[in-house]
């Protein structure tokens, strides 16, 4: 392990796990072996797990406002820990130092928003049709919560859903993604760091509340098939979904599915093309491709392509490719040579179609010891073959259009519909857009990017998609389950539907 890396670990309050281990960890950024970390057993795994549902039935006692103050002592540890783990992100992920940065704040966002939301949960008073009775709903804790998470964002998604969870008065296991333990080891260690502090300011916090397991498909599996653990929300490609949906369905377990995406934008006639180039440049390249929120698909309008596509190439050629804490990166590394090769394989198979590829080379910034690429544009003449799926790269397609409904019809004409967006300064091309015949996606946004989303609003997408709903608004509703409740305050007994049943 190198001795930055252990610094870093060793400042966020990681003691043991990460040397020694079977799990070996690569830098994308150099390629170097930078730990061995140590994996969970499935057996270690099941009693995690069991534990965890231990954990539960002790913390669903606890006030909700009492369990949003141990988020609130987490969020303080991210806010002292900042920069320490939002280094490590960009060590472990590749991500540029402001999007490292911008990850723990997600983080520390969602804090806030749980505390809030840990003096609310709460349910409707619903009219009835009888007399001196109340109907209501009450909204209880679920269980177990199994959250698997993805490389890119290593450590922001854990939090969306186990700041929800916690405060909603469920247990959390936390099955990171293979190529990003490091970054959950330390959020683990800055999470038991608000677990000790609340335990020393009096409060009773029951052992086993938070778990974590390292590992691959083994534990994965442990985790999802699992009949103690009530919600799995998993984040990452279709392939998975598809793999983990069905087994959640078979045992009647929910399932909150966060996966791929395959977004677009609309670059409309009158849109502001200064700040259409940046949103779309942002959103195309930042991450290096690599956000499920990327935008991968640019439909631009026939009277304005000649105008905005060159600048956009420009933009492309220009941007600085390097190591992502270097001054002055915007893209940084693939994550690995798998990434790498899927990259080369849709640039090939877009040639074969006709697509004209500006970018796309390998860039040397290690003697090749890891995987950098230029961001590559391609123009299509045709929504077909590789621009229809997801690759997790920084690939744009480039197409024109010339009547918006069409426009928006192949937008909605892929398998996932996760994010979107329209430029435009035409309100009814803006409402059309977000209407019901607009986009089917769950984020539509204007003037936006598809990526880069706030968390107060609910996170998530349609159709191959998966569906779920993390994050803001009511999305906690997922964390719990609800009873509806009625009551009866008088002295007779009338029934529902005017049904007479005397005895
Ligand atoms: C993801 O890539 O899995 O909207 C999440 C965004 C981020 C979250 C992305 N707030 O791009």
């Amino acid at each position: 392990m190198s001795a930055g890396t252990r610094i870093l670990l060793e400042s966020l309050g990681v003691t043991s796990g990460h040397t020694g281990g079977t799990l070996k960890v690569h830098s994308p950024n150099t390629g170097e072996l930078i730990a061995e970390v140590v994996e969970t057993s499935v057996t270690e795994a099941n009693a995690r797990i069991d534990a965890a549902h231990q954990a539960y039935l002790q913390w669903r006692l606890i006030p909700a406002p009492k369990r949003g103050e141990l988020v609130r002592l987490f969020g303080e540890e991210l806010r002292a820990h900042k920069d320490a783990l939002g280094k490590l992100v960009s060590v472990e992920a590749g991500k540029i130092t402001s999007e490292g940065l911008g990850e723990v704040q997600e983080m520390i966002d969602i804090c806030d928003f749980a505390v809030g939301l840990s003096r609310q949960l709460y349910g409707l008073t619903i009219a009835t049709e009888r007399a001196e009775h109340r109907m209501m709903e009450t909204w209880h804790p679920l269980g177990v919560v199994g959250i698997i998470s993805a490389f890119n964002f290593p450590v922001a998604v854990w939090a969306w859903n186990a700041c929800l969870a916690l405060v909603c008065g469920d247990a959390i296991v936390w099955k990171p993604s293979e190529k990003t333990p490091l970054t959950a080891l330390a959020t683990h260690a800055l999470f038991e760091r608000a677990i000790a502090k609340y335990k020393a300011a009096g409060y009773a916090i029951p052992e086993g509340l938070s778990a974590l397991l390292i590992g691959g498909k083994a534990v994965g599996e442990a985790l999802v098939d699992h009949d103690k653990v009530a919600l799995v929300s998993a984040t990452g490609s279709t392939a998975m979904g598809r793999a983990v949906g069905p087994k959640l369905a078979a045992r009647f377990a929910r399932a909150l599915l966060e996966l791929g995406g395959n977004n677009a934008a609309i670059i409309a006639p009158s849109a502001d093309l200064d700040l259409s180039l940046r949103g779309v440049a942002f959103a195309a390249m930042g991450t290096a491709g690599q956000r499920c929120t990327t935008l991968r698909r640019l439909f631009v309008h026939d009277s304005i392509y000649d105008a905005f596509v060159p600048r956009l190439k420009q933009a492309y050629g220009s941007v600085k490719v390097g190591h992502p804490l270097e001054d002055g990166t915007l893209i940084g590394p693939l994550i690995d040579a798998q990434a790498f090769q899927n990259f080369e394989k849709a640039l090939d198979e877009a040639r074969g179609v006709g697509g004209k590829v500006t970018g796309g080379e390998r860039v040397d910034i290690n003697g090749h010891q890891s995987h950098y690429v230029r961001p590559a544009l391609v123009e299509m003449d045709a929504h077909m073959g590789p621009v229809l799926r997801e690759t997790f790269a920084p690939i744009l397609y480039v197409m024109r259009y010339s009547d918006i409904r069409g426009a928006i019809d192949l937008q909605n004409a892929v398998g996932a519909g996760l994010s979107s967006s329209i430029f435009t300064n035409d309100v009814r091309e803006a409402e059309l857009f977000m209407s019901v015949a607009g986009s089917d996606c769950g984020i539509a946004n204007v003037n936006i990017g598809p990526s880069g989303a706030e968390i107060g609003g609910a996170f998530g997408g349609e159709k191959e998609t998966g569906g779920g709903r993390e994050s803001g608004s009511d999305s906690w509703r997922a964390y719990m389950r609800r009873a509806t409740n009625t009551i009866n305050y008088g002295t007779t007994l009338p029934l529902a539907q005017g049904v007479k049943f005397d005895v």
